[in-house]
């Protein structure tokens, strides 16, 4: 059975509590129900993990080694600068689909870069929290094709 790891960055445990008119106002517990259910349906084995923290985002990459074929990663913040998390996703053979809720490159300009886009399998953003469900679908077309 494939299994996908679902990675959350700092802040993305405020979903749905602030700020509704550019993440919307879907919590972060609907968004993982959400993506377990259509993993559930395809029969994939699926993970989540958020945390406000690089070290531990760094330590979940690193461990995903071997045991997830796929993670879906919303870095937040840390996409824009954060070289230990694009370093770590270097280092494992583990695909990463890199998504944001919010079109980034319709915001400040900080947000246009991403450091972890070029060692990223892809990347979607800008689909609301369908973002997420792009990148699992994505996942489920690549499994069987
Ligand atoms: O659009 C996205 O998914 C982002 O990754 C969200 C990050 C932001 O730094 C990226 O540039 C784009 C911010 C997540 C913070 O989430 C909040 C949720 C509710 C209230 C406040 C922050």
């Amino acid at each position: 059975m494939a299994k996908i790891l679902v990675l959350h960055g700092p802040n993305l445990n405020l979903l749905g509590t602030r700020e509704p008119e550019i993440y919307g106002s879907a919590t972060l517990d609907d968004i993982n129900h959400m993506l377990k259910a259509r993993a559930e349906e395809t029969g994939l084995g699926i993970d989540f993990l958020q945390s406000n923290h690089e070290g531990v985002l760094v330590d979940a990459i690193q461990q995903a080694r071997g045991k997830y074929d796929y993670i879906i990663f919303n870095a937040a913040a840390f996409t824009h600068y954060s070289i230990a998390l694009r370093d770590a996703i270097a280092a494992v053979d583990v695909p990463v689909i890199e998504v944001h809720i919010s079109n980034v490159h319709k915001r400040e300009e900080f947000r246009h870069q991403s450091v972890l886009a070029p060692v990223a399998l892809g990347q979607i953003c800008g689909l609301g929290v369908a973002s997420y469900l792009a990148a699992l679908e994505a996942i489920i077309y690549r499994l069987n094709h």
